[in-house]
């Protein structure tokens, strides 16, 4: 039996599909072929029912043996720690590897997030979108210059980048070639492919199940 366990919920609605961040924790264990299974908590009273284990009643958190961790970044970062291939083992391979991946959540989806809700919120102007374009200039200078982000090569951070960049909105805004060919780069990756398929699939399979109750 698998000691790695990844939490996600047991439904969510089509919109966010394929972007539940357990994805990101599925597609971890993909790359670095790390065994795992997926367990759920329901979407339905998820404000209170699983505080215990994510204090914002969010997904996705992760068991490894008798540790328990939320945070999808914390949880990608305890991954990579398990595999060479997410992050380098020297100190300047790891550490820039660490830093882009705070950057993604800390510098992008700091961003990306507030300025997308207030997208869908219908609101006349978004008040976020000179800095939310700004931020994406300044990343597209810098993939400019380099494939991967850290280390010369395909890590964690990748992963993560491209994940907070890949949502529709977001890759809409604006025409940033560079960053462009780097997400199509990072997902067209076989272990994107097979995480995102079997997220849609978890999904998909609860459909029947709610139809059925
Ligand atoms: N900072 C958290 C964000 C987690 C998050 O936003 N999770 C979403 C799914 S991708 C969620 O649980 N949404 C339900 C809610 O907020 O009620 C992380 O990266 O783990």
């Amino acid at each position: 039996m698998s000691e790695l366990v990844i939490w996600t919920f047991d439904w969510v609605p089509l919109g966010p599909r394929g972007f539940v961040r357990d994805l990101r924790l599925r597609w971890a264990c993909e790359e670095a072929g790390l065994a795992y299974a997926v367990r759920t908590v329901p979407f339905d009273g998820r404000e209170t029912n699983h505080l215990m284990q994510q204090p914002f009643g969010q997904v996705p958190f992760l068991r490894d043996g008798d540790l328990e961790m939320f945070e999808s970044g914390a949880a990608l970062l305890h991954l990579a720690r398990k595999s060479e291939r997410l992050m380098p083992r020297d100190a300047a391979g790891e550490a820039a590897t660490v830093q882009w991946m705070i950057a993604a959540l800390n510098s992008i989806e700091m961003v990306s997030v507030p300025w997308w809700f207030l997208e869908i919120s219908g609101a006349k102007e978004n008040h976020l979108s000179g800095w939310m374009g700004k931020r994406l200039d300044q990343l597209e200078a810098v993939l400019r210059g380099r494939e991967w982000l850290a280390a010369g090569r395909f890590t964690a951070a990748d992963l993560l980048m491209a994940d907070v960049l890949r949502v529709p909105k977001v890759r809409a805004f604006g025409d940033r070639p560079a960053s462009e060919s780097y997400i199509a780069r990072v997902t067209e990756r076989p272990a994107f492919a097979t995480a995102h398929a079997a997220q849609l699939a978890h999904f998909a399979a609860a459909d029947a199940g709610r139809s059925a109750s």
